[in-house]
């Protein structure tokens, strides 16, 4: 406990040197300016990508699914706090290659299109739309580009902290932090129940991102399936809902058309041989397959491992229960023939 303490500090005295929230330049800069329709910027499709777009455009496209869900009357959200804290969160971001602030937005923008064009939003109350929105744009604040079982190896100050999802937790105490900070809390016109019922969705949605979480959670979703299940409102069921939907979201680059998949898969694998650099360098190991630079002619057979292990199990048992999101499916399966026809090549 003292050694619980100790590392808790080091963590918070780490954050304070880094944490900073949005410049009142930028805020009222954002807040003055229009924000381009939903359809301009593709946020109702299953294609959608950030490539074309600006940093401010990426802030501007958040703003439109907030105000798209009606969330800023609905809980009556101060504009301007909803402008800093977009770019807090943004800020709050590193420029790893692929854990940063664009993956977030379009996991944020997956959600969007699965309530909207998914007609998923019917399940859900509009709290729970906010903190799943929420909890997408948070999930992985503050990622260094290394994984929960690099924090373990190297006995980081986060691992000692907390043992098992490591990030994940991490991810939403950062979310609290921003929110906490002057001027930036959304939540500020919810009613104490409402502030609490949000909270718990946001946190539980960001620790269901834990990919150890989720194999858990897969085997009582299909359960559930299997026995024609179609009430999803009550409390243990919404969370697992909600567990799979967060998934869904955080791998959907694997659904996107061919050219995007192939983009980001190589960013993903970039990330990947760096934390394996350190690795070697660092801890003087020999990384697995997946970080090892030496071995990216295995990427090609990686992907369809990871798609058949992860994601079309997952984008299958969502699409027989919810029609609408079936695109993610399809997409996924699409990109599958892709990645085994490159495994075959070589
Ligand atoms: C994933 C689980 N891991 C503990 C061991 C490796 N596997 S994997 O064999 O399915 C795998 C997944 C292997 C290689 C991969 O990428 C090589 C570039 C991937 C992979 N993971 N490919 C992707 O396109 C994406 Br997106 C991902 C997700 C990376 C973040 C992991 C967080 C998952 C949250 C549910
Ligand atoms: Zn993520």
């Amino acid at each position: 406990n003292a050694c619980k303490l100790m590392a808790k500090q080091k963590v918070a005295l780490e954050c304070l040197s880094y944490h900073a929230t949005a410049s009142a330049e930028d805020t009222h800069k954002l807040c003055q300016e229009v924000i381009p329709s939903a359809e301009i910027y593709n946020l109702y499709s299953y294609k959608f990508h950030d490539f074309d777009l600006s940093d401010e455009d990426t802030c501007r496209a958040t703003l439109r699914m907030f105000l798209q869900c009606n969330l800023v009357e609905k809980f009556h959200i101060p504009y301007d706090v909803l402008c800093r804290w977009i770019l807090s969160v943004k800020k709050n971001y590193r420029p790893v290659k692929y854990h940063n602030w664009r993956h977030a937005l379009n996991v944020a923008q997956t959600m969007f299109a699965m309530l909207k064009t998914g007609k998923m939003e019917r399940f859900m109350s509009d709290l729970e739309i906010l903190g799943l929105l929420v909890a997408c744009l948070c999930h992985d604040l503050d990622h260094r580009g290394t994984n929960n079982a690099f924090q373990t190896k190297t006995e980081s100050p986060l691992a000692i902290l907390y043992s098992t999802s490591t990030m994940e937790h991490h991810h939403f105490d950062q979310c609290v932090m921003i929110l906490n900070s002057e001027s930036n809390n959304i939540f500020q016109a919810l009613s104490p129940c409402d502030y609490k019922d949000v909270m718990r969705v946001v946190e539980t949605a960001i620790l269901s991102t834990d990919l150890a979480m989720y194999f858990k959670k897969k085997s009582k979703f299909l359960e559930l399936v299997e026995n024609g299940e179609f009430d999803w409102q009550s409390q243990e069921k919404k969370e697992l809902l909600c567990g799979m939907m967060m998934t869904a979201c955080d791998v959907s680059a694997i659904a996107k058309p061919w050219e995007v998949q192939h983009k980001v898969a190589k960013l993903v694998a970039d990330e990947f041989f760096d934390q394996g650099d350190l690795e070697k360098l660092q801890l003087n190991q020999q990384p697995i397959a997946m970080m090892d630079r030496e071995k990216k002619d295995e990427l090609p057979q990686m992907q369809v491992g990871f798609i058949d292990m992860i994601c079309l199990p997952l984008y299958k048992v969502l699409s027989d229960t919810f029609p609408w999101i079936q695109p993610l499916y399809t997409g996924t399966m699409e990109n599958r023939q892709r990645w085994q026809d490159l495994a075959e090549k070589v």
